[in-house]
């Protein structure tokens, strides 16, 4: 996955590699200058576990995905930076 932009135009995107493996495991996307969405690898597995939604700037959304799979097991939705509910997904079969 190539996520860097080329030198003329800031990438949207900003990528780290806490453990310093040579993997990215935390990965902010811009969209119009504003944080839009983390992506967080917390066991440097190499697949994302914890995805952060943003609005307006403001943190929204948490999506958990412990296997990696793609789906989200549960949702945390926020409002004004606090958790206002928390919503479990059921596996597609
Ligand atoms: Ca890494």
């Amino acid at each position: 996955m190539l996520l860097t932009g080329c030198a003329h135009r800031p990438a949207p995107t900003a990528t780290y590699d806490r453990n310093h493996d040579g993997r990215a495991d935390l990965i902010e996307i811009y969209n119009h200058g504003q944080l839009s969405r983390v992506t967080l690898d917390d066991n440097f597995d190499g697949k994302p576990e914890t995805i952060e939604i943003f609005r307006n700037g403001k943190l929204a959304m948490v999506e958990h995905d412990p296997d990696g799979c793609g789906a989200a097991d549960s949702v945390d939705y926020y409002e004004n930076g606090k958790l206002i509910k928390t919503e479990r997904r059921t596996p597609k079969p």
